[in-house]
């Protein structure tokens, strides 16, 4: 293989920017673009190629933007068209790319395009959204059409009173889905949520719920797989659902293929076979997508809040997948382990609890994560080790529509029992979205120094010890560990980028040990997930490429210590 020829975007190192919790320029407590311009040598100094910028689009923020109501608008409290214009221009003349958030599965209520469409049963745009008439119960009491449950809780139905009908809507009761089935709307979504962007020079989109769009339409009820509750997940009735290819098929048809544009799907979860239809090169749909595997390692059962914790096996077997699945095929994995929607990964993998601790383990994950084939995602904070938000925050310093939906329908249902609500807020601290949304702690002045006004969600308590400026100079500093990973990374890309992974030390409680293959080039990364010390002795042959300790012992590995040998 010669890596040379390779398209840009598998090499790529990618950094997502979640736009309200940036930077604020302006004081109003609000992340916006001019804050992110003003950060992007930083962004730059960090070795990334690439910036992915979660919806800055305008919108009603029920859904933190990912509720657009103008894909050809910029949400005003982060700044004009003008200023989007200057960010790109700015990524680009750093030789950075920028990659915006395709959300096209739903639009806000508040869209004219909903608007118009919810005005009467016979406007012209009735059929851009998935309108059903009501059901009725043996008692003669209105019902949804299905038993379909929303992803924030509660049926996914939503009545409009106006026309007497029920729309679908599989997240908030603001995001309406689009009726992927008509192809005037397809050809509407192509136009002003994709060209649109793309004749302003963006290099591609990461593409919101990608498996969602084609819904089975005979709208029957989802199987029963929770007895404790009257709506069900919609499982493949929607997911992977019957015309998803072929509506992937034509994005790239009459899109993407006339642009040198990279895209990744946000797919969660599938068969190897559902994702290889995806991403395979000649099947012409995505260049990639991302997978839950590792982000979900823990969850059982039917959600994040169904947390069980989790073993070294359940890592194995999801960084197995994640980074595997494309071996020995035409298609590409991604690397990831946050984003948004995903608490931090060092206090889920590694340790919040003491500074030691927590910049080894921080540094383990990233020689992990670096080491994994395929694009590599890094969210913001993650380059600093940022960790989820403390346990002593009650909910209400919760923003996230997800989380306060299904804090609200729990409580309906186990009525007052405090015992329980805590035992919830147990989960909420580890698995809710909001970790990843509290704003960039950027220095040890107040608020983190993310804004000079009232931040729009409290800075995480420990902003004085974790923070950008204390490490940007620090040679110890996970910031500075996460330089070296993308170096090493690029330098070794035969193996660590597109090697194939083998794991080593199958059923071992605390090693997790892996190779990289690629023709007779070899990398061998071992990993200490423990707190203690365990007896290792590393394969002779090996040179040492890359460590987050100073000394490496011959017989054991320390606390958190990880290698990188390459033959
Ligand atoms: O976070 C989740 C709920 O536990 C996921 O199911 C999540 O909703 C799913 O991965 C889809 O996420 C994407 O679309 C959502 C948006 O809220 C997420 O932020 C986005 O990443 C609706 O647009």
């Amino acid at each position: 293989m010669t890596i040379n020829a390779e398209p840009w975007w598998k090499t790529a190192t990618v950094y997502q920017i979640w736009p309200a919790s940036y930077k604020d320029s302006n004081g109003d407590g609000f992340g916006d673009l001019q804050g992110i311009i003003s950060e992007l040598d930083y962004v730059k100094s960090l070795g990334v190629d690439v910036i992915w910028l979660s919806p800055m689009y305008d919108s009603p923020q029920d859904d933190m933007g990912y509720d657009i109501s103008n894909y050809n608008a910029i949400y005003p409290k982060y700044g004009t068209m003008k200023d989007m214009d200057q960010l790109i221009d700015q990524v680009r003349s750093r030789g950075m790319k920028l990659v915006l958030d395709l959300v096209v599965n739903h639009t806000s209520s508040e869209h004219e395009w909903f608007k118009e469409s919810r005005s009467s049963k016979d406007n012209p745009k009735r059929n851009w959204y998935i309108w059903k008439p009501p059901k009725y119960d043996e008692q003669g009491n209105r019902q949804p059409p299905n038993n379909w449950k929303s992803c924030f809780s509660g049926s996914a139905w939503e009545w409009d009173e106006h026309t007497q009908e029920y729309y679908l809507r599989l997240f908030a009761a603001t995001q309406p889905d689009l009726n992927w089935e008509c192809e005037e709307t397809r050809e509407a979504i192509y136009e002003y949520a994709m060209k649109f962007w793309y004749e302003k020079g963006v290099d591609g989109f990461r593409i919101d719920v990608a498996a969602l769009y084609s819904k089975v339409q005979t709208f029957e009820d989802a199987p029963i797989v929770d007895h404790t509750q009257k709506w069900q997940p919609f499982g493949s009735l929607c997911s992977n659902g019957p015309r998803i290819h072929e509506f992937h098929k034509e994005m790239y048809k009459k899109v993407t293929s006339h642009y040198d544009v990279m895209t990744v799907g946000e797919v969660g979860h599938c068969s190897r076979e559902e994702a290889l239809k995806y991403v395979s090169a000649s099947a012409n749909e995505m260049n990639s997508i991302f997978l839950f595997d590792l982000v979900e390692v823990g969850v059982k059962g039917l959600g994040r809040y169904d947390f069980a914790g989790w073993n070294l096996d359940d890592m194995r077997k999801a960084v197995k997948n994640m980074s595997g699945f494309a071996e020995g095929t035409d298609a590409w994995a991604t690397a990831f382990s946050e984003n948004h929607d995903q608490p931090r990964s060092v206090s889920r993998f590694g340790t919040d609890k003491n500074p030691k601790g927590h910049n080894k383990s921080a540094k383990l994950l990233a020689q992990m994560l670096s080491s994994l084939s395929g694009t590599l995602y890094i969210y913001q904070g993650q380059e600093i080790g940022m960790t989820n938000l403390p346990r002593s925050w009650p909910i209400s310093e919760y923003k996230d529509i997800e989380t306060l939906n299904y804090y609200e329908d729990f409580k309906q249902r186990i009525g007052d029992d405090k015992e329980k609500l805590e035992k919830l807020m147990d989960v909420v601290q580890i698995m809710a979205r909001d970790h990843a949304r509290s704003p960039v702690q950027w220095d040890n002045s107040k608020h983190g120094g993310f804004t000079t006004g009232e931040p729009w969600m409290r800075v995480n308590d420990n902003y004085p010890e974790i923070n950008v400026a204390s490490q940007v100079n620090d040679p110890s500093s996970v910031f500075s560990f996460w330089q070296k990973c993308l170096k090493v990374r690029k330098s070794h890309s035969e193996t660590l980028i597109f090697g194939d992974l083998k794991i080593v030390d199958n059923g071992h409680e605390k090693l997790f040990i892996f190779t990289k293959e690629n023709g007779n080039k070899k990398a061998l990364v071992a990993l200490n997930f423990s707190e203690e010390t365990v007896p290792y002795v590393a394969e002779e042959g090996y040179n040492l490429v890359l460590t987050n300790f100073d000394e490496n012992s011959d017989s054991h590995l320390a606390p958190y210590e990880a290698r990188t040998y390459i033959k």
